[in-house]
């Protein structure tokens, strides 16, 4: 297969004002007729290429001729008309087949229900079209079905008119507002309706409505109030409001994406839609309420402005995510939002950035675009926006946001274009900053502190590199905002001269590759706190004495830096063999003591970095030992501290058991519990070791935390307590949860991933058996990740195993899948990628896997794509 090419890059030869789309929905047979106004704009002899896949072609007429095969060409992928005048109308009819469709992309049934997924290049699967997104359209849609089975029948824009027909009856949908293919959407169905309404800033009402599985109207509640939060966020913060008369989310359970911003009409998978107490956990909440955030938002940040072409795909999910953290961080709290950020983007993009399928924000090529929706994409693309915001300012950077809404609207724009909207509001030139988008890596930034006593100056030498990565061996400086402030080695804050200001905290932009930034009056030899709120994504190395990580561990006034300094002793501590946690376990004593700390950031800093963020610092990798490390510190942490937790514990249990109050999902409560139940899950690390007393009261603890727990976030931590000491009682707490919600699949999903993830070399057998079990089904993406997924990406001590049975299971299921499913099967095969990273055996073993994929006959392309580039 060719590449595509963004220097290939050519302007469509024709527009397409009007679709007109008449949907004859049968399972099997579903027919599609479009009805396509188009203008010539390109060459005058250009012929007209239209995009389709799958597709049975019934018939094709130009200006209402038909017209003979001869006038027309079909490949497996397209439609060519050679000879067309500069204006004309094309009618095309074609069939298709929903119910056998389980690539989860076009037209497919899911649950009895047709549903759609078109981003990226999905609506080809629907009918011919040119369908890339710089192709702009005003659609109108009918939709026909049987009333029996399909009252339902949705698709973009308004409802303008609805109808019976016999035993069918259609509904016809328009979009006053001219969209690309990609975000075509259609439902029809069986389904139950929450509904709501939203007024404007300027006064328009909005109606709401979810639409979700019958018999779970209430789990949308939650959804429906996160997206009236959203709208108002989105108009006081951005100045942006709703556009259409109606908005709608509909929740199915098969689905390749999390959720899908279609205009008007966005769909979700179940998992991040529906909630309640008894079913999903806090964190699922702050997930639904943050995607909920995130498709909305994208009706200006990808829909009134959308993308030219896919490698300006961050151009709308950068800046997409960049809102969506901006509204989570006002509803739950800035430091914390940040922490999780920032470990989201080290889990994912960090080793991705450092690999063999490391990628700029904006690709130069690809094979398949579905590939490219990456944490590189996502959460760099989210830095990138985050940075021009520190550097800029919030004042300047809203004027240059609206600037971006104002002059791009309704057009398909690139990053070029988001930059000069900065440059339009500040005079600068930008082009720097284009460089974070067309380079791969992460940035190693070096800072050297040396202080002079006598003259109070302290001098920091600063220095970037960027290492090679595939296809890209030289690399430039990109601008790097630090953030940076100072403290006393007693935990105070120090003032410093810059400028001739007298200040506390600093912002400084290393552009070139080295510089040196002097700081005056320095009262005494100071402790530095750099990159404050981690103000870029760069891998900094700071040469400070641990006594300084100490300091900040108990007080830097930057509370994204004091969880750092603590993760960053926890790393040192655990990887080197010699390293003790007492004095991490003061510091920590003394973090859980502070009263000025919110419940949710204390959760966070009990929290010890994770086996994937050891293995991106220890080389050559060896799972093993991490693991063996990581938990032997982890029991010391808890030896050292099991009074104080267990009375803290306590203390919290008994207000629990004590309160009256119904759950409630809002960031303090959600706190309150992430900290008691981080307090279970680090006594429980003392069960190494640990003698009879001890482990029978950590049986108890983790038995009695699960029985007498009211909602889902209780119950899981329970249950993973219960995990974690892998006793007697580990399977009838499976059984006994199975048996309370085998109707449940969203909770299903979280009984299979618990099992999966699992920290014991039983594990192994055991997620083989799950792909036995009755309610185990490949075909449906969020089973197969809850067992697949979650095994090969969340528990790295057993996937690997040294006898490479972690690695031979996985790619049997990426094969297995890639069948019907290469979408979602390609995006497994990222967990081999650091291979050559690890220690023998696993090396070899990972390679063999990879090769063994890739030498299979009839593989998709898009895994073949991201295999090949993973064994380069
Ligand atoms: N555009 C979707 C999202 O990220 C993914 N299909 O919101
Ligand atoms: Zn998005």
């Amino acid at each position: 297969a060719r590449p595509i090419r963004l220097t290939d890059y050519k302007a469509p030869d024709f527009r397409v004002s009007d679709t007109k789309l008449v949907f004859d929905l049968h399972p099997t047979e579903t027919k599609v007729t479009a009805t396509l106004t188009l203008e010539r704009i390109g060459a005058a002899e250009a012929p007209l290429v239209l995009l389709g896949e799958r597709l049975k072609l019934l018939g094709v007429s130009l200006d209402g001729r038909a017209l003979e095969t001869s006038d027309y060409e079909v490949t497996p992928e397209t439609l060519t008309i050679g000879d067309v005048p500069d204006r004309f109308t094309l009618d095309i009819a074609v069939q298709i087949n929903p119910q056998d469709n389980k690539t989860l992309e076009g037209l497919y049934m899911s649950s009895g229900r047709y549903c759609t997924q078109c981003e990226a290049e999905g609506f080809r699967k629907i009918v011919y079209f040119p369908d890339r997104p710089d192709v702009l359209s005003k659609f109108t849609v009918t939709v026909r079905a049987p009333k029996a089975g399909f009252p339902y029948l949705l698709s973009n824009g308004n409802l303008i008119d609805a109808g019976e027909d016999g035993d069918a009856h259609y509904a016809i949908w328009e979009d006053p507002f001219f969209k690309p293919s990609y975000l075509f959407a259609l439902v029809a169905g069986e389904l139950d309706v929450l509904e709501d309404a939203f007024t404007t800033a300027s006064g328009r009402k909005v109606d709401l409505k979810i639409y979700v599985d019958t018999g779970m109207r209430e789990r949308a509640a939650y959804a429906m109030d996160a997206l009236k939060r959203s709208m108002r966020w989105d108009e006081e913060v951005y100045g942006l409001e709703y556009d259409l008369d109606l908005f709608m989310i509909v929740a199915v359970r098969d689905f390749n994406f999390g959720a899908m911003e279609n205009k008007g009409l966005n769909i979700f998978n179940a998992s991040l839609l529906l909630a309640d107490p008894d079913t999903v956990t806090d964190l699922d909440y702050e997930r639904i309420e943050s995607v909920i955030a995130h498709e909305y938002f994208h009706n200006w940040s990808g829909n009134r402005v959308t993308c030219r072409d896919w490698f300006q795909l961050c151009l709308k999910e950068g800046l997409t995510v960049f809102r969506d953290q901006g509204f989570s961080a006002d509803m739950r709290g800035d430091a914390v939002q940040r922490i999780k950020d920032v470990k989201a983007l080290r889990a994912r993009q960090f080793p991705e950035d450092a690999g063999p399928l490391a990628h700029p924000v904006r690709p130069s090529s690809y094979l398949k675009i579905d590939n490219f929706y990456t944490a590189t994409i996502y959460e760099k693309g989210a830095e990138i926006v985050g940075m021009l915001k520190t550097y800029v300012g919030p004042e300047v950077y809203r004027k240059a946001l609206d600037h971006y809404f104002q002059t791009n609207d309704g057009t398909a724009a690139t990053l070029e274009d988001f930059l000069k909207s900065f440059e339009a509001v500040t005079g600068e030139d930008f082009a720097p900053w284009l460089k974070w988008y067309v380079q791969a890596g992460t940035p190693h930034l070096s800072i050297t502190p040396s202080y002079d006593a006598e003259t109070q100056r302290l001098t920091l030498a600063l220095a970037q590199v960027t290492h090679p990565t595939p296809a890209q061996a030289n690399k430039h400086p990109v601008p790097i905002p630090v953030r940076l402030g100072l403290l006393s080695e007693d935990g105070a804050p120090l003032t410093f001269t810059i400028d001739g200001e007298t200040v506390s905290d600093t912002l400084f932009v290393l552009r070139e590759a080295e510089a040196e930034l002097v700081l005056e009056d320095v009262a005494v030899a100071p402790v530095v706190s750099a990159l404050r709120r981690f103000s870029a994504p760069v891998k900094l190395t700071l040469t400070e004495l641990d006594a300084h990580k100490f300091a900040r561990f108990r007080g830097d006034a930057d509370p994204f830096n004091r969880w750092e300094a603590a993760q960053s002793l926890a790393k040192d501590l655990i990887l080197s063999a010699t390293g003790t946690a007492a004095a991490y376990a003061e510091a920590l004593r003394a973090t859980l003591a502070d009263d000025t700390l919110d419940d949710a950031f204390k959760a966070l800093i009990i929290g010890l970095p994770t086996e994937p963020d050891l293995a991106q610092i220890l080389t050559p990798v060896d799972p093993a030992y991490i693991h063996a490390r990581r938990s032997a510190f982890k029991a010391e942490l808890s030896n050292a501290l099991f009074d104080d937790i267990e009375a803290l514990y306590e203390r919290f249990e008994d207000e629990r058991l004590e309160a009256q109050a119904p759950f409630s999902p809002d960031a303090k409560s959600a706190g309150r519990r992430a900290l008691r139940n981080a307090l279970l899950d680090l006594m429980m690390a003392s069960h190494i070791d640990a003698d009879d007393a001890r482990r029978e009261k950590l049986n108890w603890r983790a038995q009695y935390h699960y029985q007498l727990s009211h909602n889902m976030t209780d119950l899981m931590a329970g249950l993973n307590a219960v995990a974690q000491l892998h006793g007697e009682d580990y399977d009838g707490t499976l059984e006994h949860f199975y048996d309370m919600f085998k109707t449940e699949p969203l909770v299903l999903d979280k009984w299979f991933a618990a099992q999966a993830m699992c920290a014991n070399p039983e594990t192994l057998n055991r997620v083989r058996r799950l792909t036995q079990h009755p309610d185990f089904d490949a075909r449906v993406p969020n089973r197969w990740r809850a067992v697949v997924q979650a095994f090969a990406a969340n528990n790295p001590s057993v996937f690997h195993d040294v006898s490479g049975q972690g690695y031979d299971f996985i790619a049997d299921q990426i094969l297995l899948v890639d069948k019907f499913n290469p979408m979602t099967a390609a995006r497994l095969v990222e967990v081999f990628g650091g291979f050559k990273r690890y220690a023998e055996p696993h090396a070899s073993l990972m390679k063999a896997a990879l090769e063994r994929i890739l030498a299979t006959p009839d593989l998709s392309k898009n895994v073949s794509e991201l295999a090949g580039k993973a064994l380069a």
